[in-house]
């Protein structure tokens, strides 16, 4: 508990809120926001309110203050917990993680550079050169992801359109020596359609400007693509990407914006390619020849029996075709990059048996919930995503503490929350859900698989309390029938069009020869299913961090704090359950024996040997005799402790007493004593 800011800025912990009542939360959120004091403490996890404005926070002088600091020492940060992250790695050898969550462009990304930034700040006090490397090539590769798996939505002009998660590797004297980046479905759809006052990946406006600038020398009005292509091509460098990989790269996104003018026609039989020229130039990118484009574009290769012949597609065929090749070029080009990324970071040379254990922090910053007028299957894995994530939060804050209570057998008052194992179970039940309902729809190809599908849904699901469609409710006029179907997600209802999401999902994953009939691709559907149950398992093992951002207002401004819209974000997030147990419950937990261990030479009773009959018996000894008893509750195996100031205190003293005992000691051994 953060007990040293003025109370001018509100409560800089909210489990220190008089009452723990929504509008008290909402009024100490509000007055921290307007008075510029953007993070606050629920216990360890940091909320955070995009303030929407540059803020001189993040400075060299601000990193120096939280070094190493104990969290309640400082006012709120996310360096508070990067280091609070780095130090149970470090001191405690754990593998930890920093889990960011909250809705589209509450501030996810920016968090997690901040944190970045923090760790390599904080690391190689020795200035050792290849740790140095490490981490300049860590940090660049945010600017290179983000060139490419970004793009201006309604409702961020940075958005995040891949979910990443980064391990930091670090060796036993806690450096940085390598790291790993795991990328998640990236929105690819966004290479051939985007929304009204939407855009694409930045990169394709990267690009295109730097050609328009080296043609026309006009540099005013696109200055700052110009500038962002500057520094990502310079990032892609220090990586260690090649001028002719970089290159190829370019071919590539120029290739997608020709493919993007190709129509098609028909002239009485054949379907064919209108204009031409384009063909061409497309042939000239892939250093393919014209013949050769033109049949891949125009036709394709199907098994029958025990042949294989060519098909020509109609014109509306042969468009999806195109897109088809468009979404899969960019989304694999995507994947080489980040493959690329982690050839170089990946960690080298290190032998555990040699050099300790090789530790980790893991950075997860993925896209947030989102609405859009029209949603689709890959909103529909965005929200999935983010009910993986609450869930995650749930499980780790509020069910375990709970649990941790009752098995210990301390006095408890149960809190209840919304447990949103019910949607998940929804999006991903064997056989029963909506994933399992999508893949059977595409076994059925050539039929009309968008309806197959959502009758599927209609006939599994009629009777789940968060799903419904026209079907099943006839009055509601916001659902189209054949259409739409809706689901009542944790952070709001979303209603998802199945039109197209059956083809989204046909284009086979992996190499697939066209003769093996028989065996059928894993759909995009199940591959994300099973990445994000990974991605869940593989935070559970670690010790997490979170932060929980929120969007204050809808237009980007610093100087609005939307009640509503807030509150409802607060609501979702499970921020007043949180502090409620976090309240009824404490702030510190040690095993008597490792308690006593460390604090048996500040008491009379235990140092250097007690005589009670257990281990319990003496920590409580020990505490009453400091005065403590009633900031302490003593569980089977565990003593807990409500505030962290009583663990300040213990911790002050064993510092003295130690101090006391090694001069004792000194003495002793020269003799004077
Ligand atoms: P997101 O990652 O949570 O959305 P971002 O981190 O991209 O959101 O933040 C959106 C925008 O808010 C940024 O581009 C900044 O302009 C502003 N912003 C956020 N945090 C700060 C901060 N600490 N200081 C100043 N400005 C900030 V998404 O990726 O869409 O889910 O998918
Ligand atoms: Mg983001």
């Amino acid at each position: 508990m953060a007990e040293h800011e003025s109370l001018e800025f509100g409560k800089a912990d909210f489990v220190l809120l008089d009452n723990v009542s929504l509008e008290e939360f909402m009024a100490n959120l509000k007055l921290r926001f307007e008075k510029g004091r953007i993070y606050t403490y629920i216990g360890e996890v940091v909320v955070s309110v995009n303030p929407y404005r540059a803020m001189n926070i993040y400075g060299r002088d601000t990193i120096e203050q939280y070094k190493g600091r104990e969290l309640y020492e400082r006012p709120p940060h996310l360096f508070a917990i990067a280091d609070a992250a780095y130090k149970a790695m470090k001191r405690r050898n754990k593998d930890t993680c920093i889990v960011i969550s909250g809705e589209s462009g509450a501030g996810k990304t920016e968090a997690s550079k901040y944190i970045m930034q923090y760790i390599a700040a904080i690391t190689n006090p020795g200035q050792r050169a290849e740790v140095e490397r490490v981490k300049n090539m860590l940090l660049k590769s945010n600017c290179v992801l983000e060139a490419f798996g970004n793009a201006k939505t309604n409702r961020n002009d940075n958005s995040s359109r891949f979910g990443k998660y980064m391990d930091i590797n670090f060796d036993f004297k806690g450096d940085p020596i390598g790291g790993h980046i795991n990328n998640y479905l990236l929105e690819k759809s966004r290479v051939i359609f985007q929304q009204e006052g939407e855009r694409s990946f930045h990169s394709f406006y990267q690009v295109c400007v730097s050609v328009y600038v080296c043609v026309t020398r006009q540099t005013d009005a696109t200055i700052s693509w110009y500038t962002d292509q500057m520094a990502v091509a310079d990032a892609m460098k220090v990586i260690g990407f090649t001028a002719d990989e970089l290159q190829t790269v370019y071919k590539v996104l120029a290739t997608i914006l020709h493919l993007g003018n190709l129509t098609f026609g028909v002239d009485g039989d054949t379907t064919l390619i209108e204009n031409s020229k384009v063909v061409a130039v497309i042939g000239d990118l892939l250093a393919t020849k014209e013949e050769n484009v033109e049949k891949a574009l125009l036709y394709r290769t199907v098994a029958t029996g025990r042949d294989v012949i060519d098909k020509q597609h109609t014109a509306q065929e042969a468009s999806y075709g195109r897109d088809a090749l468009a979404k899969a070029m960019y989304e694999r080009m995507f994947c080489w990059i980040v493959g690329r990324i982690n050839d170089v970071i990946e960690v080298k040379n290190y032998d555990a048996k040699v050099h300790g254990k090789n530790t980790v922090i893991g950075v997860l910053d993925i896209y947030g919930f989102e609405i859009f007028q029209n949603n689709s299957f890959e909103q529909f894995c965005i929200n999935y995503c983010n009910e993986k994530l609450q869930q995650l939060f749930i499980q780790l804050v509020l069910r375990q503490e709970q649990e941790e209570y009752q098995r210990e057998g301390i006095p408890w008052k149960h809190i209840d929350f919304f447990n949103n194992q019910i949607i998940v179970d929804l999006v991903e039940l064997q056989h029963k859900g909506i994933f399992s309902v999508l893949d059977e729809a595409c076994m059925n190809v050539g039929k009309v698989t968008d309806k197959v599908f959502l009758q599927g849904l209609n006939s599994k699901l009629a009777n789940h309390a968060h799903y419904t469609s026209r079907k099943l409710s006839p009055t509601d006029k916001s659902l189209e029938f054949d259409r739409d179907f809706r689901v009542r997600h944790y952070a709001g209802n979303v209603v998802y069009s199945v039109v197209d999401s059956t083809h989204t999902l046909m284009w086979p994953e992996g190499k697939l020869k066209i003769t093996e009939v028989t065996k059928r691709p894993l759909t995009a559907a199940t591959i994300f299913k099973n990445s994000m149950i990974a991605l869940v398992e593989n935070l559970a093992c670690k010790e997490p961090y979170y932060v929980r951002c929120i969007k204050p207002n809808d237009v980007k401004s610093p100087l609005l704090f939307e009640h509503e819209r807030c509150r409802h974000q607060v609501e979702y997030l499970g921020l007043l359950e949180n502090v409620r147990v976090r309240r009824a419950g404490f702030a510190n937990r040690q095993e008597y024996p490792r308690f006593l261990q460390r604090y048996k030479m500040i008491s009379e009773f235990t140092w250097p040997n007690h005589d009670l009959p257990s281990e319990k018996e003496a920590v409580k000894k020990l505490l009453q005799g400091c005065g403590f008893e009633q900031d302490v509750a003593y569980g089977k195996t565990k003593v807990f402790i409500r505030t962290p100031r009583t663990l300040f205190c213990l911790e002050e003293q064993r510092t003295e007493m130690v101090g006391r005992i090694v001069l004792f000691l000194q003495k002793v051994w020269r003799g004077t004593i």
